[in-house]
């Protein structure tokens, strides 16, 4: 058995015990992005006493929920009662408590992620499974093909591949694996991919946000941080979006920071041959955490931290550290 093939083993017994002993909510990261709502529904999928639930849900995500009705209930940050008795909690697609966004019962825990940093302290009664793939979807659909294949009905298979259109940028950042795991959830499927995608890939903005971005685009600074060509701009919303849209202007690597009511957020993103040169984004934002506090991590080409120091010391300490990735020779 190789290692995945043992996590999966690990999972299938941490799931069966959980389930006997009561209800167990499946929690999401608190970005609410398609990844971790997509994991989150299809695996709740397999047992009634499973509910995907979390702090916020984003918009591809709410508009997926809200078309395919698919079960996922909004808990709030503080003061949620879990039902009696709790079997354990599963926590996907969150590369540590903070990223859930609220107060975790104390009982046995089953984490799935795919983030290259992780900020979860385990016990005996936990279980991890940590991939080095694409979207934690590919995990959860690994998971359903080996146990639970019934439950792969065409909506669940939706909710999969809509995580791994997303976390990949429509298969930009993909690998053989999320390309295999994909090809599996279209098989025996009727799913229109084209189609799919197409609409998964719409994306409305309404006009404060459009002006939003227009003004993130105005905004836009230049610096040379060491090795590396960095674009940074400032935005109140959307810098997910902005940070991928500056890239565009051939930079190695975007930075959108927002500033609101006392609490800054970075929003980091970089190009593939930028990575695969040395740039490690999730690196770069964890290092931020460990000298200014905060919560900071995330992938190679795509990082985040949010943090109380303002807005111009965040952006300096991420130019700090990314000068100091140095860039490999190919
Ligand atoms: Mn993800």
């Amino acid at each position: 058995m190789n290692d995945y093939q043992q996590d999966i083993a690990a999972m299938k017994q941490w799931l069966d015990s959980a389930i006997e002993r009561g209800a167990v909510p499946v929690i999401t990261g608190q970005n609410g992005d398609m990844d971790t709502i997509g994991s989150a529904i299809a695996l709740a999928s397999i047992h009634p006493s499973l509910l995907a639930c979390g702090l916020h849900i984003g918009r591809i995500a709410k508009r997926m929920v809200d078309q395919l009705r698919a079960p996922f209930r909004k808990i709030a940050a503080k003061g949620t009662v879990f039902p009696d008795p709790l079997g354990g909690i599963i926590i996907v697609d969150a590369a540590a408590p903070e990223q859930v966004g609220i107060d975790l019962p104390d009982v046995p825990k089953l984490i799935i992620d795919h983030h290259a940093t992780n900020g979860w302290e385990l016990s005996e009664d936990d279980c991890m499974l940590q991939w080095d793939v694409r979207a934690t979807t590919e995990i959860i659909a690994t998971y359903m093909f080996e146990h639970e294949k019934e439950s792969l009905s065409d909506s669940v298979r939706r909710m999969l591949l809509a995580g791994l259109i997303t976390d990949t940028g429509r298969y930009k950042h993909a690998d053989a694996g999320s390309f295999a795991i994909t090809t599996q959830l279209l098989e025996g499927a009727d799913i229109d991919y084209a189609e799919f995608c197409e609409h998964i890939e719409r994306e409305e903005t309404s006009p404060s946000e459009r002006g939003s971005l227009l003004r993130g685009l105005s905004r836009t600074k230049h610096h040379d941080a060491g090795d590396w060509s960095l674009v940074t701009t400032y935005a109140g919303t959307l810098e997910g979006r902005l940070a991928s849209m500056l890239l565009a202007t051939g930079c190695d690597v975007s930075l959108v920071s927002r500033h609101r009511e006392g609490e800054t957020r970075l929003t980091a993103r970089a190009t593939r041959k930028s990575t695969l040169r040395g740039v490690h984004l999730g690196s770069v934002m964890k290092a931020i955490a460990e000298q200014h506090g905060g919560d900071g991590g995330g992938h190679d080409g795509a990082a985040g931290w949010t943090g109380n120091i303002d807005r111009i010391r965040a952006e300096s300490a991420f130019i700090a550290q990314l000068t100091l990735q140095e860039k490999v020779k190919l």
